[in-house]
């Protein structure tokens, strides 16, 4: 456990830059990481949070940095206007923590956590760690991704799950994140109500998307595949999720992999995160036409990314059966006195995995569709400065989003899935 304080003589209040650096000067845990001894040297702050929640200093000291993060009460990309929890901050560094003991390689240590101040002090993730959002907008290619990504699923999600914990240890991790609960109403909201209804909060690329954001609102049978996943969402308590496992929540390097940012956690359908992924790779996908234009070909490109979804599946796929036949009889999901049976099992297992593309494939695709035409965006289409490519872009996407939606169960495998993209 990160050393964690409550400060209830120091009441919670919001830090710029100046305050953050007194808040610092007497906080010893915080002085020690970054080597600033009182009277020497001096702390430099810089608040660089390009996320839609909170804000996230780089703090610089003579002998070190740290990323300091604070919820405020409010969500930062609308303002004040909509309050929210600030005490996410506490599900974030409880998420931190518990993926950062099941997963080590692929989460940085939190050091420090304010709850009063609703204050994360964490490992900084040094450049050249940028947002994969970003290296996918810039055509990088990362060689390790779906290795680090397929690893970080399947460990996180196999081992907070029944498939290997007791019910007793199942049901205090559920109870332990089940006050998450502004954060969970927000995605029911902006993900699965938002963009099949008219809201002030949606927008698109008018008037360009103008009859495919209608047809959306009143495409009924999507509406019907909405609820059965919002219905999962709200109700299945599976494993604990990141909750928010978008491009925007991964800082890499060619040979790092690092997954941030899990305030949204807590027990749900494990294809939620999975979904969330692939999803946001499938949204980088159609973006590249968008930016082919503005410098080279991007065909190889597009075809990489493909690749991602089809190796991060596939490998996600192997690591957790093997996990789960490891482990067979350690949790209480499968008792092995009813399917001690090889063959059996693997059945079981079969069944499963199949379920679990399809749900994350519906979860990805009702991602792809708010992000075009809900409140969130996202940089790979919003950067495209030409209206009507991006346009283009944003209706394809859209498109095949909607497909995948409503015939989600269709696809016997993730080859079949890249076909269906391969061929738009
Ligand atoms: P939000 O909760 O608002 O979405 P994020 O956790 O996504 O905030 O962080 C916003 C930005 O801050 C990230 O896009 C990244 O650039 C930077 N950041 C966050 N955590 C770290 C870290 N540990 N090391 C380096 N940069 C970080
Ligand atoms: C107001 S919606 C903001 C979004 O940003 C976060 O990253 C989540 O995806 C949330 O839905
Ligand atoms: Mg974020």
């Amino acid at each position: 456990m990160p050393q964690t304080i409550l400060s209830p003589d120091r009441p919670f209040r919001p830090l710029d830059e100046t305050q953050l650096v007194d808040y610092i000067k007497s906080t010893l845990v915080i002085r020690e990481l970054i080597g600033f001894d009182s009277g020497k040297g001096v702390i430099d702050v810089k608040e660089v949070g390009d996320g839609n929640l909170n804000f996230v200093y780089i703090v610089a000291g003579p002998s070190g940095s740290v990323v300091v993060k604070q919820a405020l009460p409010y969500i930062r990309c609308v303002g004040e206007s909509w309050p929210m929890s600030k005490d996410r901050a506490y599900y974030e560094m409880l998420g931190l923590k518990k993926q950062g003991e099941i997963c080590p390689g692929h989460v940085p240590e939190v050091f420090f956590f304010d709850r009063t101040m609703a204050l994360i002090a964490m490992r900084y993730l040094k450049p050249p760690h940028i947002i994969l959002r970003k290296g996918l907008i810039a055509c990088i290619e990362y060689p390790l991704l779906a290795e680090h990504m397929s690893e970080f699923l399947a460990r996180t999600l196999f081992f907070t799950s029944l498939l290997y914990n007791s019910t007793t240890d199942h049901r205090r991790g559920v109870a332990e994140f089940c006050g998450n609960v502004e954060l969970c109403r927000l995605t029911e909201q902006v993900i699965f109500s938002d963009p099949y209804k008219v809201t002030q909060h949606n927008r698109w690329t008018a008037p360009h998307l103008d009859e495919d954001a209608r047809a959306i609102r009143e495409d009924g049978s999507l509406k019907l595949e909405i609820a059965g996943l919002k219905s999962m969402f709200c109700e299945r308590s599976q494993a604990l999720i990141h909750g928010d496992l978008h491009t925007g929540s991964i800082m890499v390097t060619v040979d790092s992999t690092q997954v941030i940012d899990p305030e949204f956690a807590f027990y749900g359908p494990m294809g939620f995160d999975i979904g969330a992924f692939l999803g946001n790779l499938m949204l980088a996908f159609f973006a590249q036409d968008g930016h082919a234009k503005m410098d080279a070909d991007r065909e190889q490109y597009k075809k990489w990314i493909l690749k991602m979804v089809v190796d991060t599946w596939n490998l996600f796929q192997k690591k957790f059966v093997s996990l789960w036949t490891e482990h067979f009889g350690s949790g209480e999901a499968y008792p092995p006195e009813i399917y001690n049976d090889p063959k059996l099992l693997q059945q079981v297992q079969s069944e499963y995995t199949k379920d679990l593309l399809h749900e994350s494939l519906g979860f990805g695709a009702a991602k792809m569709i708010r992000r075009i035409v809900g409140i969130a965006h996202v940089e790979d289409l919003e950067s495209i400065a030409d209206v009507s490519l991006r346009a283009h872009c944003e209706r394809r996407a859209l498109g095949f989003a909607v497909m995948l939606l409503k015939e989600r169960r269709r696809f016997r495998s993730i080859e079949e899935v890249n076909d269906a993209l391969a061929s738009r």
